[in-house]
């Protein structure tokens, strides 16, 4: 049922916004808007006054006109696969879903660029690389849902940070729209443009409180000619301290030997139980009798698979290894890992915390996490696992009643006692904003509210997001 259909002759605004993107693409009926209104952990979850879907930069423009003009806040979705809640709404928000601005209109593998429409799903643009031989140096398991504006909004991680750098660094220019409707665009795609502030990396992270994407300009990378896996099982000798001390010593150990590490992630016992019991999934190498598995890949000219045999081989922690260099077995092996998120789920609703830690703090982080969260809630089940070689873990406590902070601020009070980051690669949201103030310098805060006030002065742009208390 669309605007017209519903009979809500009364409501202004939904009649003015179907006039700007067709009836069609203007939802009113909450049987159409429901899968707009939950997150993907359906932690997070409210009503919708209405869902609009412009397919045009020009149409995104026109809704935020219409809808500054009412006074109506607009919270920005892309592929919904964000995990802290900040592209659902919290209540009586318009959401603006950007999936129809889809297609990858260039791929130039000389200059090395892709552009392509904000609502393009990251394994769309991946294939589309991959027809000229080249990758975007980005990756993450939810490619088939995840789009490239909402990767930007939030500066998406994924498993090749370690080589490549999070979605900021992935991006040679935008297209957006600003909240009073106003639009720009740096798709020029030089290699240096100096010219002015650096609005393409502001708006990477700023989680739909600064302006809307509509289009990306991203930096390709040539696939590389070789590409191993690796999962390796850790089992840990006594005084060694524990499997993450294991794990990162191995990754130090890689990137002295190895070119062209370009994933390591941590993994153990208790998740792969559960991956396995949940997928079906046959028990990977070194199981059970391991402590904690880490899955390498390599990528480079030439064959790294002696090396890494040889240092694997002299590794003092390592008690088994599967290596895969066809596509297939490789991404039999990256199952394991890719599936810890879809297993969790399975437990119920997951507090999912993903910090980042100093490269010394990790180890002892993960052992007295893992110690907190036991004493304060027996009953959890606590699953662990990450980035390991970007210090970035993802602890998730399922039991707890989702709408109860206090594990969120158990696990991120330790964080902050070790030195870490309450927010590696999924942003802040509506989850982790009260504590924006509690991790950054008050002028710091302040001049985020500046940035915030000066290009949203009505404070349409996703109010609740990102900062403490609305705006
Ligand atoms: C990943 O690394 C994502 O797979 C999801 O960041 C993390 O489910 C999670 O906690
Ligand atoms: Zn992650």
């Amino acid at each position: 049922m669309t605007a017209e259909a519903t009979g809500r002759a009364d409501d202004a605004l939904a009649r003015e916004l179907a006039a700007i993107v067709s009836p069609a693409h203007c939802l009113v009926d909450p049987a159409l808007t429901a899968p707009y209104e939950v997150d993907w952990t359906r932690r997070f979850a409210g009503r919708a006054r209405l869902v609009v879907r412009p397919g045009s930069a020009a149409e995104v423009g026109r809704v935020l006109v219409a809808c500054g003009a009412a006074g109506v806040a607009v919270v920005a979705q892309g592929g919904n696969t964000g995990l802290v809640g900040g592209g659902v709404p919290r209540g009586g928000e318009v959401v603006l879903s950007l999936r129809r601005l889809a297609g990858v209109e260039r791929v130039d593998p000389e200059a090395l660029l892709l552009e392509a429409g904000a609502g393009t799903t990251l394994a769309d643009a991946q294939a589309a690389a991959a027809a000229v031989g080249c990758e975007l140096g980005i990756d993450l398991a939810a490619r088939d849902s995840a789009t490239l504006g909402g990767m930007v909004a939030t500066n998406a991680g994924g498993i090749h940070v370690i080589r490549h750098g999070p979605m900021r660094a992935r991006l040679a220019g935008i297209e957006a729209v600003l909240a009073d409707g106003s639009s720009f665009a740096r798709l020029g795609g030089l290699v240096k443009d100096n010219v002015g502030y650096d609005l393409v990396g502001l708006l990477a992270g700023s989680e739909g409180t600064l302006g809307v994407v509509t289009k990306v300009l991203l930096r390709l990378v040539p696939v590389p000619k070789v590409r191993v896996a690796a999962l390796v099982a850790l089992s840990v000798r006594p005084g060694r301290g524990g499997g993450t001390a294991a794990l990162l010593s191995l990754v130090d150990a890689v990137r002295r030997e190895v070119e062209g590490l370009e994933a390591a992630e941590a993994m153990y016992r208790d998740g792969l139980e559960l991956v396995c019991a949940a997928t079906g999934l046959a028990p990977p190498v070194g199981f059970p009798a391991a402590d904690a598995w880490l899955l390498l890949e390599v990528g480079g000219p030439s064959d790294p698979t002696d090396t890494l045999a040889e240092l694997l081989g002299a590794h003092p922690d390592v008690l088994d290894t599967a290596v895969a260099t066809d596509a297939g077995t490789r991404a039999a092996l990256w199952a394991y890992r890719e599936r810890h998120t879809e297993a969790i789920a399975t437990l119920g609703v997951a507090h999912k915390l993903d910090v980042c830690l100093p490269r010394a703090e990790l180890a002892t982080f993960e052992a007295n996490v893992r110690e907190v969260v036991r004493r304060a809630y027996p009953e959890a089940r606590l699953v662990l696992f990450g980035h390991a070689g970007d210090g970035n873990l993802h602890v998730n406590v399922v039991g707890p009643p989702a709408d109860d902070p206090g594990p969120d601020d158990l696990v991120l009070e330790t964080v902050r006692r070790f030195g870490g980051s309450v927010s590696a690669e999924h942003g802040i949201g509506v989850q982790k904003r009260a504590w924006l103030d509690r991790s950054r310098d008050p002028a710091d805060v302040a001049a985020m509210w500046a940035l915030k006030r000066a290009l949203d002065p009505r404070g349409i742009l996703n109010p609740g997001a990102v900062f403490p208390g609305g705006q």
